[in-house]
C-alpha cells in the first residue's frame, strides 16, 4: 500500500473515527445524482458502513438513461432505488458523495452527515456553509452526529472534498484499502468504471492517485462485467435510427457522408449515430442531421484531416448557429429557415455540397448553448460524455 500524505492520513483518521461512531439503530441513505462515479462511490460507502448500521439504502434524484449507466446499474446489480422527498422521514442519516448539497435544489433541506466529493467545495445559496470544518477536526463529536432536532446549522459528521482526484471513487478505493476491506468483484468493477468514465480513461484528467488505485482494483475487478459495460453504448430502441441513417447515407464532398434521420426526439440520438461513424475507416467526415422540434440539427465529426467546425460554420453560419473544433461540430437552425418548398433533407444535403469555407481571420462563432450542455440525456456531465460536446 502507498504510504499516505498528510491530507490523506487525515481524511483517514477521520473516516476511521465516524466509521467506529456508527450504530446498530441507524437507518442511512446514500443520495447521488447518478453517474458511474457516483454508483461506485456509493456502493463503496455502502460497503464500509453496511456492518455497522441497520440499513444503508442509495438514492438518486436523476433519471439513468444512458446506456453504458444502465448497464452498469444491472450488470453490477447496484441497488439504486429513485428518491422519493416523501420517504425521507423514514431514514436517521444521509450522505452524499460525488456530489455536494449546494450542487441541486432536491438536496438544500436534507442534513447531511457525510459528504464525500472531489468537485470544487461550494457553499449552500443562503448561508456560508459551516461544514469544511468537520473534516479538519477528525469528526465532529458524537453528539452533532446524531439527528438533531432543531438545532441550526447542522454539523456534518464527516467531510471529505479534495478536488485533486480525478474520481470519487479514487478517495473511495484509498478508503478501501486503509480499513483493508478487499472489494468484491462487483464493487472494484464499479469503482474502475468510476474512475475510467470522469476521468476520460485518463484523457481528460486524471493523475498519480487515480492511476494508482485503478491499478489496485485491476486485481479484484471483473473484466469481463467492464468490456460489457463499455461496450453498452446504444439502446434497443434507437435501432431502427440506425438503419434509418444507413439507408440515407450519401457521399459527400472530400470523403465525407451525410445521414438524414428526420425527425428525432433529441439530438443526443443524433450525437449517437454520428458518433458511431466515426467508427468506420475512411470516412474523413460525417454529417448526421435531423429535426427536433422546430429546429433542424446537424451533428458533424471529423477524423481531423480538416476542420470540421470550420464547414459546420461555412454550411449554416447564415441560418442558425453553427460551429465546433477541429473534429466536432454541430449546427443548429429553426425549420422556417429552410428555403420554400424545398425538403429540410435536400436542403441540408444542398448545403453541405456546395458551400465554401469563408476566408480565415473570422471570429470563431459561438458554439450553439445545448452544445455545451448535457450528454445524451440527462445524466450529469461528468461521465465520459465529452464526445456529445460540439
Ligand atoms: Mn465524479
Amino acid at each position: 500500500m502507498s504510504p499516505a500524505t498528510p491530507t490523506n492520513a487525515a481524511a483517514m483518521r477521520a473516516m476511521r473515527e465516524w466509521r467506529r461512531s456508527l450504530t446498530k439503530d441507524q437507518r442511512w441513505c446514500i443520495l447521488i445524482t447518478a453517474d458511474p462515479d457516483a454508483l461506485a462511490s456509493a456502493l463503496a460507502l455502502k460497503r464500509i458502513m453496511q456492518t455497522r448500521v441497520r440499513s444503508v439504502d442509495i438514492a438518486r434524484t436523476n433519471e439513468v438513461t444512458r446506456p453504458d449507466n444502465l448497464a452498469m446499474i444491472r450488470y453490477l446489480r447496484i441497488p439504486a432505488r429513485q428518491w422519493q422527498p416523501e420517504k425521507a422521514a423514514s431514514y436517521t442519516h444521509f450522505a452524499i458523495v460525488d456530489s455536494q448539497p449546494s450542487h441541486n435544489p432536491a438536496y438544500f433541506d436534507i442534513r447531511f452527515d457525510v459528504i464525500i466529493d472531489h468537485h470544487p467545495p461550494k457553499p449552500l445559496p443562503q448561508e456560508a456553509a459551516p461544514c469544511g470544518k468537520a473534516a479538519e477536526n477528525g469528526g465532529a463529536p458524537e453528539a452533532d452526529a446524531a439527528p438533531a432536532e432543531a438545532a441550526p446549522p447542522h454539523v456534518p459528521a464527516l467531510v471529505d472534498i479534495r478536488p485533486g482526484f480525478g474520481a470519487t471513487s479514487t478517495m473511495m478505493t484509498r478508503y478501501l484499502q486503509g480499513l483493508r476491506i478487499s472489494p468484491s468483484p462487483h464493487l472494484a468493477t464499479a469503482l474502475l468504471y468510476g474512475i475510467r468514465t470522469d476521468t476520460a480513461a485518463f484523457e481528460r484528467s486524471g493523475g498519480e492517485d487515480d492511476l494508482r488505485a485503478y491499478q489496485w482494483l485491476s486485481r479484484f475487478a471483473d473484466t469481463g462485467i467492464l468490456r460489457r459495460i463499455i461496450r453498452s453504448e446504444y439502446l434497443r430502441a434507437w435501432l431502427p435510427l440506425f438503419s434509418r441513417a444507413f439507408r440515407s447515407l450519401r457521399d459527400c464532398r472530400g470523403g465525407g457522408v451525410q445521414a438524414w434521420l428526420n425527425e428525432v426526439d433529441t439530438g443526443d440520438l443524433l450525437v449517437a449515430v454520428a458518433d458511431f461513424f466515426t467508427r468506420v475507416h475512411g470516412l474523413k467526415w460525417v454529417a448526421v442531421s435531423g429535426i427536433v422540434g422546430k429546429k433542424v440539427i446537424v451533428i458533424f465529426r471529423g477524423d481531423g484531416s480538416r476542420d470540421i467546425g470550420r464547414l459546420a460554420d461555412a454550411c449554416f453560419h447564415d441560418v442558425g448557429s453553427a460551429g465546433g473544433h477541429r473534429t466536432l461540430g454541430r449546427a443548429e437552425f429553426p425549420l422556417s429557415a429552410v428555403t420554400p418548398g424545398m425538403k429540410p433533407a435536400d436542403f441540408v444535403q444542398h448545403r453541405l455540397m456546395s458551400r465554401k469555407l469563408r476566408p480565415l481571420p473570422v471570429q470563431q462563432p459561438p458554439v450553439p448553448a445545448e452544445a455545451e450542455g448535457d450528454g445524451r440525456d440527462h445524466d450529469r456531465d461528468s461521465h465520459g460524455d465529452s464526445q456529445t460536446v460540439a
